[in-house]
């Protein structure tokens, strides 16, 4: 019997709920012994229906991504608002009958959603599972008390956070899934695997969280920053209210591996400032994410475009702006 989970990649909330449906399946004999799982990760940037022959498991689970209508996807959970971006998949999803698959696009994290429901429904006990969903729910819903432990990282939640988003593919994470079934998170930090990776990251974060203040201009209420020159990939995304906790949004052009970005997001200390569904935003330029926090992708050569799309977006956001000071 050959399990294949695929999860959203290069995020926290993604590995954690790959590690609730994994210890589901064990305890629950869907994977018995001599079983043999398979994990891969899942990256946004085009919206095109996924491709079916990624299902190539006996029992296929795809977690915290978008739908599909293939008829091999065994169990599915996503929270995002855009989990349906192509003609016929939401219609598809109402009309299953199989009773394994879920949509809350309420849901602050995936890990605590799908922990949620298969407790109430089929009786999982998710106790052992508590800090991690705990801390998938901060992570995903963007709780953190202040942006200086979310800039800082001094849990080792975060830690992990920074390791997970700086190491999507096949290599790194699926291990990590293996141990956060099972252990302690602050003693995950300390593994020599994981360790090893961080010690070089954090170092480095500091820098860039450097860099990104020596270029964050807050306009409007938009703080925006450009660093696609500077291939940083992901950059965490509470930088500028480290400096700016007025900002009403954060607008970001990046760029990494296979991607140029444009990362909008919105002040998680201050939600009333809030009037724009960023999710309905960066759909129009075929991104998607949630009403308070969305981005764009583009071909990783076509930075240019990702910036013209940052300048019409930073426009938007600003057209309502009130200058009470
Ligand atoms: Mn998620």
């Amino acid at each position: 019997m050959r399990l294949k989970i695929l999860y959203h990649d290069g995020c926290f909330d993604g590995a954690s709920s790959a590690a609730v449906m994994t210890r589901f399946f064990r305890e629950t004999g869907v994977l018995g012994s001599g079983g043999e799982v398979a994990y891969q990760g899942m990256s946004h940037g085009s919206s095109a229906p996924l491709d079916p022959a990624l299902f190539d498991g006996d029992v296929n689970a795809l977690v915290d991504f978008r739908y599909s209508t293939s008829p091999k996807l065994t169990w599915w959970f996503d929270h995002h608002v855009s989990s349906f971006p192509n003609p016929g998949e939401e219609a598809h999803f109402r009309a299953d009958t199989s009773g394994r698959k879920f949509h809350d696009p309420e849901a602050k994290s995936c890990t605590r959603f799908i922990a949620r429901t298969l407790r109430e429904k089929f009786g999982f006990d998710t106790e052992p599972l508590n800090e991690l969903i705990h801390w998938a729910e901060i992570i995903d819903g963007a709780a953190f008390p202040d942006a200086a432990s979310a800039v800082r990282l001094d849990a080792p939640a975060l830690r992990l956070m920074l390791v997970i988003e700086a190491s999507p593919g096949p290599d790194f994470i699926p291990r990590l899934i293996g141990d956060l079934q099972r252990r302690p998170l602050s003693e995950i930090v300390n593994l020599d695997y994981v360790s090893e990776r961080l010690g070089p990251l954090y170092e480095r974060h500091l820098h860039v969280v450097e860099t990104v203040h020596s270029r964050t201009r807050l306009k409007k209420g938009v703080a925006f920053y450009d660093v696609g020159d500077l291939y940083l990939g992901n950059v965490n995304k509470f930088i500028p209210y480290e400096q700016f906790p007025e900002a009403r949004y954060t607008v970001a052009v990046s760029r990494g591996p296979g991607r140029s970005k444009v990362s909008v997001g919105s002040n998680p200390w201050h939600p009333e400032l809030r009037t724009h569904d960023l999710a309905r935003i960066c759909e129009r330029y075929g991104g998607g994410g949630h009403p308070v926090v969305g981005a764009v992708s583009y071909p990783e050569d076509d930075l240019e475009h990702a910036r013209r799309t940052a300048m019409a977006i930073i426009q938007e956001l600003q057209s309502d702006w009130q200058d009470n000071g």
